[in-house]
């Protein structure tokens, strides 16, 4: 064991390899100049967006949609390989959602005598989906905000993306249904889809990941407008026992840290050999991965290798990371993945690579980090919706909850609620007595 065991895990786990930053709290203070775009774009509308995409993304840009024409020439610009890739992700995401959606069921039950108690699935008016241009441009991007949107039944389904974007990212709104698509990125978009302007129409709900001035952005306008989460530097750790192969997993830790050079990448195990040996791979393989700048960054900030005692150790120091995406590369990888509580996307067994749900196989790839696995899974069909209750009361209810209620507000001093509520009493003893 080469070094401190991490922290609150002293009896069951050392480092083989350690982080050498800690990947949580090294954000930039980007809160005051967003306060400010967020401000002017309420004010100022269009004119401000204009002046913040001058300013930011260097794109002067005349109208802010992208007209029909040009949605359907962007998509005639792609080879047919990449048409029909994006097509085959595109059904993929689509069945799975709508599959979903089927278990999302409305419900009607009547507890008591006459008290009728229900919720509805309600698709939220209108969504906006934010897709990053960022580093690489992620042609999957697009499908796992709009799809489910489009799916869930949402009136109308916006798209934002930086002015700069690579044309295919319009190609892949347009296929995945976008009903409007706007040439504006990062802060000023989530102004512009919070509050609305002159081109943009005011969204109920934003969705997507950006970088650090989206995320603030959304998070100050989070209240009146709904937000999915905040995205982090993609996460990926591997479980593995004494049959895990160093090689795929070196293979898949380098594939997640290519993203940013804060991806957090880990392998939690309890076989020594596999540690090591996995550690000895991904210097190897860094040796010849294009994007090793990236990658060797990533690794060598917030890589590690965790040896555990048990697979208890394991479990329990997977649960307290909560990593966005989770390998599970053990002699039964099906047995140890039920016992596993908190992660944003489980990939049971080595056949399940964090790389085919990022494009194809059909789950949402924006999923939690930085812990908020803890709490909730990522992005999906019901992201999309409300499930709003409902109830009516006959008679007889009103006379079994109707006496409790008034009493309660009687005694909180809420005389105007105790009236409400035995008005309707009182009116059904009179009606009795009459
Ligand atoms: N791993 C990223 C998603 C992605 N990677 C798409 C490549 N394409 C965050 O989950
Ligand atoms: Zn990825």
């Amino acid at each position: 064991m080469t070094d401190a065991a991490p922290k609150g895990f002293e009896q069951t786990t050392a480092y083989v390899k350690a982080p050498a930053r800690d990947s949580i709290g090294d954000q930039q203070d980007v809160a005051g100049l967003v306060e400010n775009i967020l401000a002017d774009v309420r004010a100022r509308g269009d004119a401000a967006v204009r002046d913040y995409s001058v300013k930011f993304d260097r794109a002067d840009v005349d109208v802010f949609e992208v007209s029909m024409a040009d949605r359907e020439a962007a998509v005639a610009e792609l080879d047919p390989q990449t048409r029909a890739d994006t097509e085959f992700a595109i059904d993929n995401v689509r069945r799975f959602a709508e599959a979903q959606l089927a278990t999302i069921l409305p419900l009607e039950v009547e507890p008591l005598p006459g008290l009728h108690l229900g919720h509805r699935v309600i698709p939220i008016d209108r969504v906006g989906c934010y897709v990053p241009g960022g580093r690489f441009p992620l042609l999957s991007a697009p499908i796992m905000t709009i799809v489910p949107g489009k799916v869930a039944g949402c009136r109308e389904v916006v798209a934002c993306l930086p002015p700069n974007a690579h044309r295919a990212m319009i190609a892949g709104c347009h296929l995945s249904g976008a009903d409007r698509i706007f040439r504006i990125g990062g802060a000023q978009a989530i102004a512009a889809m919070a509050f609305g302007t002159e081109s943009v129409p005011q969204v109920n709900k934003i969705v997507g990941p950006g970088n650090a001035f989206v995320n603030e952005a959304k998070r100050q306008v989070f209240g009146p407008v709904g937000i999915d989460q905040l995205a982090g530097p993609s996460e990926i750790f591997v479980l593995a026992d004494a049959s895990g192969d160093p090689r795929l997993i070196a293979t898949d830790l380098l594939a997640q840290a290519e993203h940013d050079v804060r991806t957090r990448v880990g392998l939690i195990t309890t076989d020594r050999a596999v540690a090591e040996q996995t550690a000895a791979e991904v210097t190897r393989q860094l040796e010849t991965l294009e994007t090793a700048g990236i990658a060797g960054q990533s690794w060598a900030d917030y890589g590690e290798i965790v040896l555990c005692a048990d697979e208890a150790a394991m479990i329990a120091y997977s649960d307290h990371v909560a990593a966005e995406h989770l390998q599970v590369h053990t002699r039964d990888a099906h047995g140890l993945a039920a016992r596993l509580r908190n992660y944003g996307s489980l990939f049971i067994g080595e056949n399940a690579s964090v790389v085919y749900s990022d494009k194809t196989v059909g789950t949402n790839h924006t999923l939690p980090t930085m812990g908020a696995g803890r709490y909730t899974g990522g992005l999906w069909v019901g992201s999309y919706v409300k499930i709003a209750t409902h109830q009516w009361l006959d008679d007889e209810a009103v006379l079994k909850v109707g006496p409790p209620a008034s009493r309660q507000s009687a005694s909180e001093g809420l005389d105007g609620h105790m009236k409400a509520a035995q008005v309707r009493v009182d009116r059904l003893h009179q009606a009795a007595t009459a």
